[in-house]
């Protein structure tokens, strides 16, 4: 079983932050942050590349040393560098090293004056007032540092979706191709598309189940086996993740399917439906008074004893979902195939990772009719955004596209920054030239709601502002939402 690309970015971000905890040169920092970047949006296969032997060092920020480490991971499935860097850095440095607010400098000092480790050492020392006394620290950082440690505390230990994509894909069909293993499907938060994975939960059933559960403890990317039963077991992955197995008789896997998928609200709710009916639910089926079996081979099954037309995972979350299954009002979800175009994205002339050509080709293949081009502008200096003259140049480089490109219209836009006292980070009359100009919070995050809101309105108050992008300037499990009305 291969290892997967989001393992390979997951080593060198942490590489990278690590490096930079030790104070390390911030171009070797960056080198391993910009490959970690490119790993994760690479279309293709490393594992495969590499098998095939292909030459590395032809892919954007990847040179001969960070090709011979892919390589070696590809091959071991780990880094001797991460691991020699691993026992010189402590790891509670690494999580502090994401409270927002919190660089390698501050680190530093918080190191030196107090001693302090990890989570727990700093919030002790803030909770007894020794942070704010320290150079560049005021009572008010104390006073957010505290507030970000208990959100960290939430956010620790969860995944992005998308990084866990990969993995359990692959864990799926190994164990699919297991002998005697009839169903295998994924439940719980990954089956209902959450932005972020506690773990993994998944389903089976087989002829025989201690087969299926030797076969899943033996994955190639298990690192650690937590628990092993008839019907349940439990292991780590190399990344840390964890995966829950269980093993559940047919006559019961609709049952089954339908409790460990949950959410766990809407499980209750469904629950209650049931005791109302005079039934009993349960992961193994729907029983009646006489504690006969009367549903549980299907999720199909289990709704309709509700009274329920069968629903998808992404609505089961207690948000009036059953009251819209119950009179026949469930949304149709929005699948790729609907999107008509997109209306923000970035080529490689600010902090993009293709051309322009090849971008609005790419839209073309994914058969959208149009493809707006939205670059940063100036103010976000690491993004490379442009100036009023290099906008206006790019918006020549559009025209110019558009002429020769058929099958997609390309439309000239910007992201330009909302700077903090709310006015667009680009004159007027150079907004005037685009078909679309987005406007987005880059800084001052922490501002109160009531400035917060003032600034975003006043952008809106432009004339020529279209889109608020990305309104709260969140990122998942990194970034809080900005405080907006
Ligand atoms: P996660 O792993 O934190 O991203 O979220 P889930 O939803 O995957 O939660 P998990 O893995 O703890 O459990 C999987 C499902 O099992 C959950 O969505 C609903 C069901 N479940 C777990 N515990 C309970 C419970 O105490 N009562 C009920 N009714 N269902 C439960
Ligand atoms: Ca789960
Ligand atoms: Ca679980």
């Amino acid at each position: 079983m291969a290892v997967t690309n989001s393992e390979i970015a997951a080593i060198f971000s942490r590489i990278g932050d690590l490096l930079e905890i030790q104070g390390e040169n911030p171009f070797r920092v960056r080198a391993y942050r910009n490959a970690a970047r490119m790993v994760r949006g690479l279309s293709r296969s490393l594992a495969e590349m590499v098998e095939q032997g292909e030459v590395l060092e032809a892919l954007p920020t990847i040179g001969k040393d960070l090709a011979a480490k892919i390589r070696e991971i590809v091959a071991t499935g780990s880094l001797r560098k991460l691991t020699e860097l691993e026992t010189t850095v402590s790891p509670g440095l690494v999580d502090l090293l994401q409270v927002p607010g919190l660089g390698p400098k501050r680190l530093k000092i918080l190191r030196d004056y107090l001693n302090i480790h990890d989570v727990g050492e700093l919030e002790k020392a803030a909770r007894q007032g020794l942070v704010h006394q320290l150079p560049g620290f005021g009572v008010k950082t104390e006073q957010n540092i505290l507030r970000e440690l208990s959100e960290l505390q939430q956010r620790i230990r969860r995944y992005l979706w998308a990084d866990v994509e990969e993995i359990a894909e692959q864990l799926l069909a190994y164990l699919r191709k297991q002998p005697g293993v009839k169903k295998v499907e994924m439940a719980g938060s990954y089956r209902r598309r959450r932005e972020t994975v506690g773990d993994l939960d998944i389903l089976v059933s087989a002829a025989k189940s201690a087969k299926v559960t030797d076969a899943f403890t033996a994955f190639e990317a298990v690192e650690r086996v937590i628990s092993k039963g008839h019907t349940r077991s439990t292991v780590v992955l190399r990344t840390g993740l964890q995966v829950d197995l269980r093993v559940v008789p047919q006559v019961s896997f609709g049952a089954a399917w339908h409790y460990f998928t949950g959410s766990k609200a809407h499980n209750i709710a469904v629950r209650v439906m049931g005791v109302q009916r005079g039934l009993k639910v349960n992961e193994y089926g729907i029983f009646d008074k006489q504690g006969k079996r009367i549903a549980g081979r299907t999720e199909k099954e289990i709704y309709a004893q509700m009274g329920l037309q069968w629903m998808e995972p992404e609505l089961r979350e207690k948000r009036g979902e059953l009251e819209a299954a119950a009179t026949g009002r469930l949304p149709k979800l929005i699948v790729a195939a609907d999107l008509r175009g997109d209306l923000h994205c970035h080529t490689t002339r600010s902090d993009g990772q293709d051309s322009l050509e090849a971008m609005a080709k790419a839209a073309r293949a994914l058969g959208h009719d149009y493809l707006a081009i939205t670059e940063h502008s100036q103010h976000l200096g690491i993004a490379r955004g442009l100036d009023p003259d290099e906008l206006l140049a790019h918006c020549d480089a559009i025209d110019e596209l558009n002429d020769r490109l058929a099958g997609i219209r390309l439309l000239k836009g910007l992201e330009a920054d909302i700077l903090e006292d709310g006015s667009l980070d680009m004159p007027d009359h150079v907004l005037q030239r685009l078909d679309i100009c987005l406007g987005a919070i880059h800084s001052a995050f922490g501002l109160s709601e009531k400035k917060q809101t003032e600034r975003v309105i006043r952008a809106m108050d432009n004339p020529h502002f279209n889109i608020l992008a990305h309104p709260t300037a969140r990122l998942i499990g990194k970034r809080p939402a900005c405080r907006l009305d």
